[in-house]
């Protein structure tokens, strides 16, 4: 069928609807506004009013002064490297597209050669911290978790090694039927740097019995970093969003964290994570997280978290450019090289796998920000020299 090119395209003398009126500044956030501006905590209510409104860009104002008050306008990144020594995993996690089964024909577990030459690729392309996190294999005993950590730390010392999250010190504790706060002294004497924050997905429990019965319960998960925080360690905390969960989901998870740094003090950063919905059960019928969700998260959670030292939009979860426009939205951190990431890409991510710090710095610089190399812990990183890029290594033990 044709049509008459007026039909398809009615004429400028025909009423058009306009665009639908514009969000507009949100008066209800006027009182929220004051709070901030005179540093006041905001409360579960504030909370949920921010999730609320539309008006994203009196969000990003007040999340940028709280931002500039604590970091000013330096945004950190970090040259970094993930090992996921193995995606064999008891628990059936309904957002998890990297497990495996036992006998799946994806399962993997990497030997000692494989584990050390990642370490010794990271140490040689100048990465200051290796990321160490996987599945909780079946079979597997704590001591083959304990030795990744005593290895690497034993022929590369200087690398920083930010391993296990609260649910593998779990898991572990389940395995050796000891306290977690001896394994973690045992660890960390063999090398153990900090704590990843994964595994927190959504502490309350109507929205945590739906996609990870079973593993950590909220209580356990801040159980474990209130106990490595006491040994005078420090970690990171997560926040898997944009699925099942309702705002007041959220804003209780980032109100449980609060409280716990208020007792502590021991997190670093937030890291709020995107949900991916590719190759899981849980993303059958549901789309990934918007633009505009992504920004209200981030801004949110710097309003929500002020006692959180820094936000970080980890760029290999919100992208390249989401995460470049978030550093006015609240972050300070983008994360750092990563190069060999599994998590999200076995869950759909487009993000390139690996970011040079030229890249890094670029994207931080076009976004008005002062690039800082970091360690771990935050401490500005001198190099003597830049760094040059290098090639994936082979498999070899170090002599
Ligand atoms: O706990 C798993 C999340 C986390 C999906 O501490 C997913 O610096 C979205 O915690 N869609 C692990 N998210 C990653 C993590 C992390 C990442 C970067 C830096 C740090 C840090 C920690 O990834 C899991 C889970 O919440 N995750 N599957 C998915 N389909
Ligand atoms: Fe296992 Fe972690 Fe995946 Fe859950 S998210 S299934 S615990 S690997």
């Amino acid at each position: 069928m044709t049509h008459r090119r007026d039909e398809q395209f009615p004429s400028r003398s025909v009423a058009l609807p306009g665009p639908p009126p514009s969000p507009g500044r949100d008066p209800r956030l006027e009182p929220i506004r004051e709070k901030v501006f005179s540093g006041q905590r905001l409360s579960f209510e504030d909370g949920l009013l921010l999730e609320e409104t539309h008006d994203l860009l009196t969000l990003g104002e007040m999340a940028n002064y709280v931002r500039e008050q604590k970091n000013g306008s330096v945004t950190y990144y970090n040259v970094n490297m993930h090992l996921n020594p193995t995606n064999v995993c008891v628990y059936r996690c309904a957002f998890c597209s990297f497990r495996a089964d036992l006998k799946g024909a994806n399962a993997y577990v990497m030997t000692d050669e494989e584990i050390l030459a990642r370490a010794r690729e990271a140490t040689e392309r100048g990465a200051t911290e290796l990321h160490i996190v996987g599945g909780l294999h079946h079979l597997l005993p704590y001591e083959w978790y304990y030795n990744i950590i005593a290895n690497i730390h034993r022929y590369y010392p200087q690398l920083h090694l930010k391993a296990w999250t609260a649910v593998e010190w779990d898991w572990f504790s389940r395995l050796t039927k000891r306290p977690i706060r001896d394994l973690m002294i045992e660890m960390r004497a063999a090398g153990l740097g900090s704590l990843p924050g994964g595994g927190a997905e959504i502490f309350h429990p109507e929205i945590r019995s739906r996609i990870c019965d079973y593993k950590a319960d909220a209580q356990q998960w801040l159980d474990v970093h209130r106990q490595w925080h006491e040994l005078g360690g420090k970690s990171n905390a997560t926040m898997l969003y944009g699925h099942i969960e309702k705002p007041y989901h959220r804003i209780d998870h980032l109100l449980r964290l609060r409280e716990l740094q208020d007792q502590t003090g021991g997190f670093q950063t937030f890291i709020p994570l995107a949900f991916h919905p590719a190759n899981n059960p849980l993303g059958r019928n549901l789309p990934k997280p918007s633009g505009m969700m992504d920004l209200k998260m981030i801004a949110i959670a710097r309003l929500m978290l002020d006692n959180f030292p820094h936000i970080k939009a980890y760029w290999q979860m919100l992208g390249v450019k989401t995460a470049q426009v978030a550093q006015s939205w609240g972050a300070d951190d983008i994360d750092g090289t990563v190069v060999y990431e599994k998590i999200y890409h076995a869950a759909g991510s487009d993000s390139p796998q690996e970011l040079t710090v030229a890249e890094l710095e670029r994207l931080i610089r076009e976004a008005g920000r002062i690039p800082v190399e970091r360690d771990t812990l935050y401490r500005p990183v001198q190099r003597k020299q830049p760094l040059a890029p290098a090639q994936p290594q082979e498999a070899v033990l170090p002599a």
